[in-house]
């Protein structure tokens, strides 16, 4: 029997008929953003654009397009209200909000800094919804969302989605870019022994993620008694992509040069629902302090700290975070 494609899987799994065809526009916007990456070199769209985003950083041609993209082909979803985007500042609205329209939140091209070198980048989304005629309100927290994934630009373009109750991993065919279901049901072994974190920010953690590190990298003699693999890619999709397929735990806490913000990635575009992805797979999802999508967003560019992963782990990480050390 040929695997089911996307459509045929949304249908077959009770996905409301309108968010399939916001899933399936996002599904187009990223089999068009994977022809732009992988094209990115030819067409001179590698370097940056000269502007700085809302974040503050650099922009690259490739984020800019990659946001168009998303744009135009989400656009003319029937329910979908509000577009917002890590790389906009402003909410787009599309129509006057009704109770029970989508509210599109995404990064179109996370991980960017990978494109120079060749490496895995990929879009993240997740949908919420009005919740009253007229509401203009964004900010609701991560329990809220009736949906998230993400795509991964890789030696495969891979596209992952959950309402919640599972993980569907699909591949796209490289002749004809219909995605299909190679990945039924992805789940996160409780159990791991590998990280993932950027250790040159050591001198700015806390002693709870200090006390962590330390103690995985002093492996089998350490506290843990046993081995502990690193694996680091900059790139968060193909981190957390690792994760569903082999487990592990992925780290990027608060620390002290981080203390204003409280982390560097979003809350809205790459935290809430990365963790609805983690959770759906038998994951967790915390800050240190509680979990991830039970964080009451003030901003739509909010940053917060994130760990993430197999769920023993994140126990030792909540755990040592509740300890103060
Ligand atoms: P971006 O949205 O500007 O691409 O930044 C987010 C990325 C994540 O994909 C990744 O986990 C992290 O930034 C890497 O940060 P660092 O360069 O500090 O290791
Ligand atoms: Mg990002």
């Amino acid at each position: 029997m040929t695997a089911p494609t996307l459509r045929r899987y949304l249908t077959h799994n009770s996905f409301d008929p309108d968010l399939v065809f916001l899933l399936e526009d996002i599904a187009s916007a990223s089999r068009l953003i994977a022809g732009l990456v992988r094209r990115g070199a030819f067409e001179g769209n590698l370097g940056a654009a000269g502007e700085i985003n809302v974040q503050g950083e650099a922009q690259k041609t490739l984020d800019i397009m990659a946001n168009d993209v998303f744009e135009r082909e989400c656009a003319n979803s029937p329910r979908l209200a509000a577009l917002v985007s890590e790389e906009v500042e402003e909410v787009t609205w599309l129509k006057e909000p009704q109770k029970g329209d989508y509210l599109l939140y995404f990064d179109p091209l996370d991980g960017s800094s990978n494109l120079d070198v060749n490496l895995s980048v990929g879009s993240i989304f997740s949908v919420m919804q009005v919740q009253a005629d007229g509401d203009r309100n964004v900010l609701h927290n991560g329990r809220n969302q009736i949906c998230a994934g993400y795509a991964i630009y890789g030696p495969s373009t891979m596209f992952v989605v959950t309402k919640g109750d599972e993980v569907a991993g699909f591949s796209s065919d490289p002749d004809t870019g219909e995605f299909s279901l190679t990945h039924p049901q992805m789940t996160v072994p409780a159990e791991t022994s590998e990280y993932a974190i950027n250790t040159s920010r050591a001198r700015y953690w806390y002693a709870p993620v200090s006390r962590y590190v330390d103690e995985a990298v002093a492996g089998k003699e350490g506290p843990r008694g046993r081995s502990f693999n690193m694996r680091w890619t900059a790139s968060m999709v193909a981190d957390v992509h690792r994760i569903l397929t082999r487990g592990g735990v992925f780290l990027y806490p608060a620390d002290s040069n981080n203390q204003k913000t409280g982390g560097k990635l979003r809350l809205m575009y790459e935290a809430n629902p990365m963790a609805m992805v983690i959770e759906a797979a038998g994951g967790a999802a915390s800050t240190g302090k509680g979990a991830i999508m039970d964080v009451a967003p003030t901003a739509p560019h909010q940053r917060v700290p994130v760990i993430l992963g197999s769920r023993d782990e994140v126990a030792v990480l909540d755990a040592y975070h509740a300890d103060g050390a």
